[in-house]
């Protein structure tokens, strides 16, 4: 899967893209990962990216010339290329959009900057815009970097063998259970007995419910789209009236 990321700032992707689960992917070549600088399409002697807003009003807009030609460029290499613009005005960013955006082959990504950027540029040019949260950012450079992050875990190979984004949470729209390693015990907090039973049937009961119950307290929005048996959504009716079930803290805000 290819990223082009049309940007201000091509060095902030250096080592954030470069370390780690994503570093290898590239070095694997199961994603590529191509910065554009938009300051490189703006023709006139000073560069000008930018410009006053018509109608007055604070900050500065990036003009549409520059990244017209830089999405021009790249989509001159390949047509098919989805435009997605990062923005706080866009659908919020979430697993299933990531698996998704993870089928295309090749997404240009824009980052805005400034108080953001001309509108003639989501007219002519943008496919998509996407917001990763309700607050505002200096660019859109970090939420290309979280949508990468996220989009690239589903390319097969990226997570290593073992391992698929398939079964993360908030696709079965739950949260992930509570996680334990060595030592059993720390400081007098002891692992959960029946994760060292060994008895994998009550082992993914008990991840099951927990799942349930950390959402319940934690995401109830969540839990509409989650598919729960009818038995589970008994215990948890049960379990709202504080009342724990089978070693389960039901209900309770932990
Ligand atoms: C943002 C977000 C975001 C807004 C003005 C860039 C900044 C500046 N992008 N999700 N939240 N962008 O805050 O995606 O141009």
């Amino acid at each position: 899967m290819r990223f082009d990321i049309l940007t201000l700032f091509p060095n902030m992707f250096s080592s954030p893209l470069g370390e780690s689960i994503l570093g290898k992917a590239v070095e694997k070549g199961l994603i590529q990962i191509q910065t554009v600088n938009i300051r490189d399409f703006a023709l006139d002697k000073h560069r000008v990216v930018d410009d006053a807003p018509y109608g007055g009003g604070q900050g500065m807009v990036m003009k549409v010339e520059p990244i017209a030609r830089a999405i021009e460029s790249v989509k001159s290499q390949n047509r098919s290329a989805r435009t997605i613009h990062l923005t706080p005005q866009g659908k919020p960013f979430h697993q299933d959009l990531a698996r998704r955006l993870s089928t295309q082959s090749h997404l240009i990504l824009l980052c805005g900057r400034y108080e953001g950027v001309d509108e003639r540029v989501r007219e002519l040019f943008i496919d998509e815009e996407i917001s990763i949260g309700d607050y505002v950012l200096t660019g859109g450079e970090l939420a290309a970097m979280v949508l990468i992050d996220a989009v690239s875990r589903f390319i097969p190979g990226v997570l290593g063998s073992d391992r698929s984004a398939e079964e993360d949470s908030f696709l079965n729209s739950l949260l992930e259970y509570p996680q334990y390693t060595r030592p059993v015990d720390f400081r007098g907090s002891r692992v959960p007995e029946v994760l060292l039973s060994g008895n994998h049937s009550a082992i993914s009961l008990w991840r099951r419910r927990e799942a349930i119950r950390r959402t319940s307290s934690r995401r109830p929005d969540l839990l509409a789209k989650a598919n729960l048996t009818e038995e589970e959504k008994g215990l948890l009716e049960e379990g709202l009236k504080g009342k724990s079930i089978d070693g389960c803290r039901w209900g309770k805000v932990d």
